[in-house]
């Protein structure tokens, strides 16, 4: 069993502040603030949770919501100011609770003074700060990018960007107004490692690293296969994540920074699901990163190999496949687990792997509730997770949706596809299912105006989801009806039990019960003294599982259902219903 240490137990809570809660105190109407944040501590407190970990709140021009930096040491005036921080930080600090920062550093916004340096002539102090190549011509002799990589989140656009003032192009894999930093440069590194330090002296506990398997590109820059003949550039995944030179960046970031401090460190690690290159990355003995988000779980419905507004049908044994062979791997090989379904990129979770439905919704919510709370690793949890949020309904005009990537994915499909109404009607669909700003709609707070994000007299920045009334904070901590929970009660149960039974829950041993069934994910769990059983019905359907002979079941003892009525322990048959997890104390 793993070393221990807090890191490793601790629950996260990821706040995307934009949409958090709108006290007034920023400088935008509409937008989340920081004070907001420092409002809702106790909330977080009572919840369960260790650390806060909150996407970028820096000074930015917002063209990705804060992924596109001004300026790594100042606050964005909408979120509040430096002070407005210090003061989040003593708060968190008062509970024993800590603060985990979002560092994004592959990139920069094209407003940093780097990159205005940068551009500003081919002789500027900063030219090699960023990554800046001649253009390539074509048979016809027409000025063509360096090579055929596509823009992340412009889909079907260049990842060059031309520069016409000096005559070259820049790397800016994102959007344009992101250009990539050359890491190759040690001045670059530097400057780096001088952000992380201002935010560590300042009282941050560590960082979740924004895309980091980017920083090292493949030498020379090649062409990326073919994926769609029709788009003029290629996702060029393969080429620019997990370079050459990763491993040394990172543990040079260790050596000259994170060793002196007492830290928590995620790396966000897209496109790259090979174990052998992950365990480098998160191998205690190589000192690189604590951990990392592996996405093959929330990638289960890309078509694969290309990005994520596409969609592609899965299967429950696709999920048992990879939650069990990332639970084995990490406990086997000295690595470590982050576990998470949400975050600000992706669909709700009772979305994407559940039922949102009015009958299915909660129970779907509670049982990855269920599932996640037992599995080995580092517990992260989305905001409005814990609420059971949901996707925003179909209803919605394509124009409601705020996020960059949706916007240029709508303009590019109205592009390729004006007039056939078919196939726009299946883009709509696509954003109903995949878009990031699923994840971004305001908080629901209260049956309140606005759900109790903002004032009754603003307009928040992003249209509340409509199921608010019932859908809400305040009802459902104050939910009580004897012998029944509402989703976030039982998150709240759940992480108790979690802390109470870590050895089992967070450190134990993972063995996959049963790897043939239609429906059903089962485990067991176990530690020196004890062991747990679940058994999770991924369908609306009644089902029937059987109790394995090395997995007897003395007693269950949740479901996420109200009452689980007399269920047969010890071996046999158990019948589980729609979206039903169980969860029992084993011999
Ligand atoms: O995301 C990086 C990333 O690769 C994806 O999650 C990305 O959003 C997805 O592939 C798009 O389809 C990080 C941030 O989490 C994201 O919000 C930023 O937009 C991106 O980096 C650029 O900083």
């Amino acid at each position: 069993f793993a070393d221990h240490t807090w890191w490793k137990e601790a629950t996260i809570y990821q706040i995307y502040p934009a949409s958090f809660l709108s006290t007034g105190s920023g400088s935008t109407p509409g937008w989340g603030d920081i004070h907001g944040i420092t409002s809702k501590l106790d909330y977080l407190k009572d919840l369960g949770v260790d650390i806060v970990w909150l996407s970028p709140i820096y000074k930015s021009p917002q063209v990705d919501m804060g992924y596109d930096i001004s300026d790594y040491k100042d606050i964005d005036p909408t979120y509040g100011t430096l002070k407005d921080v210090d003061d989040l930080i003593s708060g968190l600090r008062e509970r024993g609770m800590k603060l985990m920062m979002d560092l994004v550093v592959n990139h920069t916004s094209d407003q940093h003074a780097w990159f205005l340096d940068s551009r500003s002539s081919k002789s500027a102090e900063k030219r090699d700060w960023y990554i800046w190549q001649p253009p390539r011509y074509d048979d016809a002799g027409n000025r063509q990018p360096p090579n055929n990589w596509a823009q992340i989140l412009g889909e079907a656009n260049s990842a060059w960007t031309w520069d016409e003032e000096t005559q070259e192009y820049f790397l800016a894999l994102f959007t344009p107004e992101q250009p990539d930093l050359n890491w190759r440069n040690p001045a670059v590194r530097e400057a780096v490692h001088d952000v992380l330090r201002f935010w560590l002296e300042r009282g941050a506990s560590g960082f979740r690293m924004d895309v980091i398997n980017l920083i090292s590109k493949v030498v020379g820059y090649p062409d990326a296969p073919i994926k769609d003949p029709k788009d003029p550039y290629q996702p060029g995944h393969a080429l620019y994540a997990n370079g050459p030179e990763l491993h040394k960046y990172l543990r040079e970031i260790n050596d000259k920074v994170l060793s002196k401090y007492d830290t928590i460190t995620v790396g966000e690690m897209p496109f790259v699901n090979d174990s052998d290159e992950i365990l480098r990355v998160v191998d205690a003995e190589r000192k690189e990163l604590n951990m990392i988000f592996i996405f093959e779980l929330v990638d289960i419905d890309n078509v694969p190999g290309s990005f994520r507004l596409t969609r592609h049908s899965w299967h429950v044994s696709d999920l048992r496949k990879i939650v069990s062979s990332w639970q084995k791997t990490m406990h086997d090989r000295n690595g470590w687990n982050s576990l998470f379904v949400e975050n600000h990129d992706n669909p709700r979770s009772v979305s994407r792997y559940c039922d949102d439905s009015d009958e299915y919704r909660e129970l779907g919510a509670k049982l990855l509730s269920l599932m996640q709370t037992t599995l080995s690793g580092t517990l992260f949890v989305y905001q409005g997770e814990e609420l059971g949020m949901h996707n925003v309904p179909l209803s919605w005009d394509p124009e409601e949706y705020k996020d960059i990537e949706t916007i240029n994915y709508w303009k590019k499909m109205n592009k390729l596809h004006a007039g056939d109404q078919k196939q726009l009607d299946d883009a709509k669909l696509t954003i109903q299912r995949k878009a990031r700003d699923h994840a971004r709609t305001p908080v629901q707070w209260t049956d309140g105006p606005n759900a109790g994000f903002c004032k009754e007299d603003v307009k928040p920045w992003m249209r509340v989801n409509d199921d608010y009334k019932t859908v809400n904070a305040a009802a459902q901590r104050s939910f009580d009806k004897s012998g029944q929970l509402s989703v976030w009660q039982f998150w709240k149960r759940g992480l108790e039990n979690r802390r109470k039974h870590k050895e089992v829950f967070v450190y134990g041993s993972f063995e996959l019960l049963d790897d043939k069934h239609p429906d059903v994910f089962s485990y067991k769990k176990s530690s020196k003294s004890e062991a747990f059983v679940v058994a999770l019905n991924f369908s609306g359907s009644d089902v029937e599982w059987t109790i394995p002979e090395r997995a007897k079941v003395d007693n269950w003892v949740t479901s996420n259902y109200d009452s689980w009525g007399p269920k047969q322990t010890t071996s046999g048959k158990v019948r589980l219903r729609p979206w039903e997890g169980l969860l029992g104390t084993a011999a």
